[in-house]
C-alpha cells in the first residue's frame, strides 16, 4: 500500500519532578538538602531517511509520543532524560499544523531533524531551593509538561524529472528501460497505480537523475476521474517536466488533443506547473501511425521541442537521456546561482 498523506498526534514527555531528600550519614545529623532535579521529557523528532518511500508507518501508528523524563533521586542524583520518539519520514515530507493549516517543516535531506514537540524541562530537586534563610527546604519543582499537537504528514517526492502522460503512453516501459526502477507495464489504463521513483545513471559521467513516473492523467482529472490529481504533487518538485505522448493513437487518441488536454489539466492543478521547464517526447515512434502523426504535430506546435523515441526498438533513448541531463544539469547551476528562485 503506497500512503502519501496522513494526520499524526503527537505528545512530548512531561518533566520529570525534582526530589526532596536530606543527606543521612553517621555522625552527620544536619547534612543539607540533596534532592536531585527530575529529567527533561523526550522529544518528538522528524528524521529525513533516504531508505522510506512511503508514509505507511505513520497511517498504522499514527500517536507518537516522547518518554517522561524520570524523576530527580536522593543523593543529588538527576532524573534520566526521556527518550525521544523519533519519526523517521520519507524525504519530500511536509508537516502541516492541522489547527493553523502553517507548513511546520519541509523534510528535504538526509538525516534532517526537527523537534516537533519539545519535551518538558525537569523540576528543580530541593537543592536548588537551599538559601542561608532556609537550610531545609521541602519544596521541589514540578516538571514541565511536554508540549503537544495534531500534525498532517504529506510526501511530496523528490525528483528532478516528473512524466506526464495520459494511460498507456508508455511512462513506466520509458521508467523500466532508463532508471533503476521496474514499475508494471501493460497495454490497459492505469497499470500504475501510485509514484514510482527511479534513478538513472550516467556511467561515464558518474551523474545520477531521479525520475518520477506518476499514474496516467486523463481529461477531467481535476474534477476526480480517472486517478484525479492526486499524484501531481509527486511532480511539484520536479525541475523538469517530461511530457509524454502516445503517437501511435491507440485506441483512436490523437497526440495533438492529448498534449493540449494534458497541459490543461496541469493548469487546473497548479498554473505554477506550466512555468517549469518541459522536454514533450513521442513514444511508440515503431508503429506505422506515429510518423504521419508526428507530422501532423510539428504542424500545429511548431515551437514546441519534440524527441521522438520508442520503448520498444529503444530508438532515441541515448538521445533522450544525454537531452535530460544537459537540462537538468542547466537548471541545477540556474538554482545555485539563484537559490531564492528555487522551486
Ligand atoms: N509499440 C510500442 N508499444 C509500446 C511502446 N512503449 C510502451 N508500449 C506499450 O504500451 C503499453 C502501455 O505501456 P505502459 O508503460 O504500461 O504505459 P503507462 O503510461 O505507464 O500506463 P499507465 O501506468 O496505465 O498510466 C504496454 O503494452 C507497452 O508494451 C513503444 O514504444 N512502442
Ligand atoms: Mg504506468
Amino acid at each position: 500500500m503506497f500512503i502519501d498523506e496522513t494526520t499524526i498526534k503527537a505528545r512530548a514527555g512531561d518533566g520529570g519532578r525534582g526530589c526532596v531528600s536530606f543527606r543521612r550519614e553517621k555522625y552527620e545529623p544536619w547534612g543539607g538538602p540533596n534532592g536531585g532535579d527530575g529529567g527533561k521529557g523526550g522529544d518528538v523528532i522528524l528524521r529525513g531517511d533516504d531508505d522510506q518511500n512511503n508514509l505507511i508507518d505513520f497511517k498504522f501508528k499514527p500517536h507518537w509520543t516522547g518518554e517522561r523524563g524520570e524523576h530527580g533521586l536522593g543523593k543529588d542524583c538527576n532524573g534520566r532524560e526521556g527518550r525521544p520518539a523519533v519519526l523517521r519520514v520519507p524525504l519530500g515530507t511536509v508537516c502541516t499544523d492541522l489547527v493553523t493549516g502553517e507548513v511546520v517543516v519541509e523534510i528535504l535531506h538526509d538525516h534532517q531533524e526537527f523537534v516537533l514537540c519539545q519535551g518538558g524541562k525537569g523540576g528543580f530537586g530541593n537543592t536548588k531551593f537551599k538559601s542561608s534563610v532556609t537550610r531545609a527546604p521541602r519544596k521541589t519543582g514540578p516538571g514541565e509538561p511536554g508540549t503537544t499537537g495534531n500534525y498532517r504528514l504529506e510526501l511530496k517526492s523528490i525528483a528532478d524529472i516528473g512524466l506526464v502522460g495520459f494511460p498507456n503512453a508508455g511512462k513506466s516501459s520509458l521508467t523500466t528501460l532508463i532508471t533503476n526502477a521496474r514499475p508494471k507495464t501493460a497495454p490497459y489504463p492505469f497499470t500504475t497505480l501510485h509514484p514510482q521513483i527511479g534513478i538513472i545513471d550516467y556511467v561515464p559521467e558518474y551523474e545520477r537523475l531521479i525520475m518520477a513516473d506518476v499514474p496516467g492523467l486523463i481529461a477531467g482529472a481535476s474534477s476526480g476521474k480517472g486517478l484525479g490529481h492526486r499524484f501531481l504533487k509527486h511532480i511539484e518538485r520536479c525541475k523538469l517536466l517530461l511530457i509524454i505522448l502516445d503517437l501511435a493513437g491507440t485506441d483512436t487518441r490523437d497526440p495533438r488533443i492529448d498534449y493540449k488536454q494534458l497541459l490543461k489539466e496541469l493548469e487546473l492543478y497548479s498554473p505554477a506547473l506550466l512555468d517549469k521547464p518541459r522536454l514533450v517526447v513521442a513514444n511508440k515512434m515503431d508503429e506505422d501511425a506515429a510518423v504521419a502523426n508526428l507530422v501532423k504535430f510539428k504542424k500545429r506546435y511548431p515551437k514546441v521541442e519534440v524527441v521522438p523515441i520508442s520503448c520498444l526498438t529503444e530508438t532515441g533513448i541515448p538521445k533522450l537521456k544525454k537531452e535530460l541531463l544537459k537540462r537538468v544539469k542547466k537548471m541545477r547551476a540556474k538554482d545555485k546561482k539563484s537559490p531564492a528562485t528555487k522551486a
